[in-house]
């Protein structure tokens, strides 16, 4: 099994470099999911819980009180951690809407993010919107292959074909959220949430795998939400996250 970082020398999109590069530099591969609503409380978890990251993911609309200094905080905290920022934006609209969702409005997420994601439900054309608005300023897109709630849609053909679109646009389309591996592909980066230390679920349709399950389905980086930021201790949490996730990877690699 190639390490993350033999994988990053092998990728065009600079965001897949960087991000495979930071996580064998920096040994994690765990992704905080920010799902607060206040500046304070991003930019706390974001200061506190940066070391042991290698993105943060933010759903930037769930913030009360948003303003522009929220983003540039964020992206000095990305800086001062060397981690980047993933907002969870899940685009699913016609190209040309999607185009100015990402560059336009209050958020202007283009601007910010290193990385996005999008439905794969409206067919190429948002890859297209995305791409013309992305790719000059080196951002990478994931494509939603499937989703980790109870009854979602995203079967196995849904996947296949999400894997297709991929593959034609090599220069945007980054890997996936997804629950497992889905191609042999080294510059695919595979993401996945619905993880907690324990298996179960919310009551409102999450289920949760362990890390080691995830990463020894093939996923690259594990999605951790309310199981670090509803623990006590979030930092504490987030050190036992970052041992468990990146135990089962380097477990599988020396496997080989
Ligand atoms: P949790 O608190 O660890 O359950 O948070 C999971 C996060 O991942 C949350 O921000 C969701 O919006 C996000 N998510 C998800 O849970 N499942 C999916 O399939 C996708 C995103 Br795509």
């Amino acid at each position: 099994m190639l390490s993350y970082s033999q994988r990053s020398t092998l990728c065009a999109n600079p965001t897949a470099k960087q991000l495979l590069y930071l996580m064998d530099s920096k040994q994690t591969n765990l992704c905080l999911a920010a799902d607060v609503t206040t500046k304070s409380e991003i930019l706390q978890l974001a200061d506190s819980i940066g070391p042991e990251i290698c993105v943060i993911k933010t759903h930037i609309d769930i913030v009360e009180d948003f303003d522009a200094n929220l983003v540039a905080e964020l992206q000095r905290l990305a800086e001062k951690h060397n981690f980047l920022i993933f907002e969870d934006r899940k685009f699913a609209d016609i190209g040309a809407t999607v185009q100015k969702q990402y560059q336009n409005g209050i958020y202007c997420i283009a601007d910010w993010a290193h990385i996005i994601n999008a439905h794969s439900l409206p067919g190429p054309g948002i890859i297209d919107g995305l791409r013309e608005a992305g790719l000059s300023k080196r951002r990478g897109l994931l494509l939603l292959a499937e989703m980790s709630a109870k009854g979602a849609l995203t079967d196995k053909l849904y996947a296949q074909k999400t894997l297709e679109m991929a593959e034609d646009n090599l220069d945007f389309v980054i890997g996936f959220v997804t629950q497992r591996k889905l191609s042999d592909n080294p510059c695919f980066i595979n993401i996945t949430p619905g993880v907690q230390l324990s298996v179960g679920n919310d009551t409102l349709g999450q289920q949760y795998n362990t890390p080691k399950t995830a990463i020894n389905a093939g996923t690259d980086v594990i999605i951790v939400g309310r199981g670090i930021i509803s623990a006590p201790d979030p930092v504490a949490e987030a050190k036992k996250y970052r041992r468990a996730g990146w135990e089962a990877y380097e477990k599988l690699k020396n496997e080989d």
